[in-house]
C-alpha cells in the first residue's frame, strides 16, 4: 500500500519565550530569561514547512495552544478576572506564570506517539498523547493535544485515539521525540524503536545522574500495547546514560531514522551491539541501513551543541533522502566536514538542506522537535481537515497572520500584560478560522 510522511510542524505561539523551565536542556538553560522574539521564531518555523513543502512533501500546520493558560493558573489558586490572575500569579510566582505562558505545544514530536496503519493488528493508525510529566510547563499541553488530534483524524473507521498514560512516574511519556520507525517504505510494515531513559522494571541499572531521564520503559511498553504493534517488530533500547548527562534528554538530539536508514551517534544507547542487532533481526533481509558516527568524527558535546541528529532525514519524490539540518551545524567546522562528507559518500543520503530556526533552538527544539510525523494512506490523508494541509496560499495567510499579530519582543514581565492576552486571543480566533479548526480555545468557550 502506498503511504506518505505527512510533517505536522507546531507553529509557534504569540508567547515564544525563555524561561529556562526544562531541566537538562542545556540549550534552554542557557537562554533562560533573555527577550525572545516570537514574530522571528514563528517565521522561522513557517519557512521550513515552506522548504519541506517545496521539496515535494506533505506539510500540515498544528495550531499553538492557548498561553497564558488561564485555566492552570486559576487551578492553582489565582482568582478574580482575567488581569487579576495574571497580576497575582506575576507577583507570587513569577515562575508559575512563566510556565503557564510558555509556547512549548509547538515541539510536535513531544505532542504524541503515532503508529501507522500497516504496523498495528486493527489496521488503524494509532495516536497516544504525551503526558509530558517530566515538567509542569509541558504537562499542560496533553489534554488539548489529545482533543487537536481528535479533531483533525476524525474518522473512528481509520484513526484511534487513546488518552495519555497515568500522570506518574512509571508512565513518564515524552511522545515521538523516542520513538523512530524503520520500513523498507512507508506504506509496508515496519519496526518500531522505543528508546526509554529509565525504568522501575530494571531498577539495578543505573539512571543518569546529573539529568533526569524523562522516558520510561513502562510507558513505552504500554504505547506497544495498546497501539497493537506485533513483538517481534518493536525494539525497546535504553538511551546511554552519559549522553542523557551531556545534555540529551530526547533521544531525538541523538539519532533520526526514515524508512530503512538509521541515522545515530555511537554514545546514543547503553548497549549499541544488541539495539543494532535486534534492529537488524526483526528487520529482515536485507537489513537496515545503519550510519553510526563515532565520537572521533563528532562528540556528543558537537552534537548537542549543532543538534546534527535533530535534522529532518526525509525520502524526496526522486527516492533520494534528504537531512534538513538546523543552520547551527553549519556553524560547527567539524560537523559541517562531516555532513559534506557523508553526502558526497555513495550511502542513502544524497542531499543536505539547512534552515535557520535559532528562536526556537535556545529553547532546545531543532527542525525534527518541531514536527509530528505521520504516516497515512491515501485514504487515511483524504480524511484529514484540509485545511490544516500546507499549500502556497496557505502559506502566505500564515506569514500575513503572524506578522500582523506577533510581537517582536517578549520579555518575562510581558507575559502578565492584559493587552497581550487580548491580542493573543483575537490572534487565535482569527487562526482557528484560516485552519477551519471550530472552537478548539478555551477563551471561545467562555
Ligand atoms: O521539552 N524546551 C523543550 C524542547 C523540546 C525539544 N523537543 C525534542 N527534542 N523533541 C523541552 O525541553 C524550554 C522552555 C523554556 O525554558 O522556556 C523547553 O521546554
Amino acid at each position: 500500500m502506498k503511504a506518505f510522511e505527512v510533517n505536522f510542524d507546531g507553529l509557534v505561539g504569540p508567547t515564544h519565550s525563555y524561561a529556562g523551565l526544562a531541566q537538562g536542556n542545556l540549550a534552554a538553560a542557557a537562554h533562560g530569561g533573555e527577550t525572545s522574539n516570537p514574530r522571528e521564531a514563528a517565521l522561522q518555523g513557517l519557512r521550513k514547512m515552506k522548504l519541506l513543502m517545496g521539496l515535494g512533501l506533505k506539510q500540515g500546520v498544528l495550531a499553538p495552544q492557548e498561553r497564558p493558560a488561564l485555566e492552570a493558573l486559576r487551578e492553582l489558586g489565582f482568582g478574580g478576572a482575567d488581569a487579576e490572575v495574571l497580576a497575582a500569579a506575576r507577583r507570587q510566582a513569577p515562575a508559575l506564570l512563566a510556565s503557564c505562558s510558555s509556547a512549548s505545544s509547538m515541539w510536535a514530536a513531544n505532542s504524541a506517539t503515532v503508529s501507522p496503519s500497516a504496523d498495528s493488528g486493527d489496521g488503524k493508525v494509532h495516536f497516544t498523547p504525551a503526558n509530558l510529566i517530566a515538567n509542569f510547563h509541558r504537562s499542560l499541553e496533553t489534554a488539548t493535544t489529545g482533543r487537536i488530534l481528535a479533531a483533525m483524524f476524525s474518522d473512528p473507521a481509520l484513526f484511534r485515539h487513546h488518552p495519555s498514560l497515568p500522570a506518574a512516574d512509571l508512565f513518564g511519556d515524552e511522545g515521538a521525540a523516542n520513538h523512530t520507525r524503520l520500513c523498507r517504505s512507508h506504506g509496508e510494515a515496519g519496526v518500531q524503536l522505543f528508546v526509554y531513559g529509565r525504568s522501575a522494571s530494571a531498577p539495578g541499572e543505573r539512571g543518569p545522574g546529573r539529568f533526569p531521564a524523562r522516558q520510561t520503559l513502562e510507558a513505552s511498553q504500554a504505547i506497544s500495547r495498546r497501539h497493537l504493534l506485533d513483538p517481534e517488530r518493536v525494539v525497546f533500547a535504553r538511551q546511554n546514560s552519559r549522553a542523557v548527562d551531556a545534555g540529551v534528554f530526547h533521544n531525538d538530539v541523538i539519532s533520526v531514522g526514515n524508512e530503512g536508514v538509521f541515522f545515530f551517534h555511537e554514545e546514543a544507547f547503553a548497549e549499541p551491539e544488541q539495539v543494532k542487532a535486534e534492529l537488524t533481526r526483526k528487520f529482515g533481509d536485507p537489513g537496515p541501513h545503519l550510519i553510526e558516527v563515532p565520537g572521533r568524527r563528532v562528540t556528543v558535546a558537537d552534537a548537542v551543541a549543532t543538534y546534527l541528529f535533530n535534522s529532518q532525514l526525509v525520502t524526496l519524490p526522486t527516492g533520494e533522502m534528504a537531512l534538513i539540518v538546523p543552520g547551527e551545524c553549519r556553524e560547527s567546522a567539524g560537523v559541517w566536514a562531516y555532513l559534506e562528507e557523508l553526502v558526497q559518500s555513495p550511502g542513502p543520503i544524497a542531499r543536505l538542506e539547512v534552515t535557520d530556526l535559532n528562536q526556537s533552538m535556545r529553547n532546545g527544539g531543532g527542525p525534527a522537535c518541531l514536527r509530528l510525523r505521520v504516516v497515512l494512506t491515501g485514504r487515511e490523508l483524504e480524511a484529514v481537515n484540509p485545511a490544516v494541509l500546507l499549500t502556497d496560499p496557505l502559506y502566505d495567510r500564515l506569514w500575513d497572520w503572524v506578522e500582523r499579530n506577533y510581537r517582536d519582543r517578549l520579555r518575562p514581565e510581558d507575559l502578565a500584560d492584559p493587552h497581550r492576552l487580548q491580542e493573543t486571543r483575537s490572534a487565535l480566533d482569527e487562526l482557528s478560522r484560516l485552519l477551519a479548526l471550530g472552537s478548539v480555545y478555551p477563551f471561545q468557550h467562555g
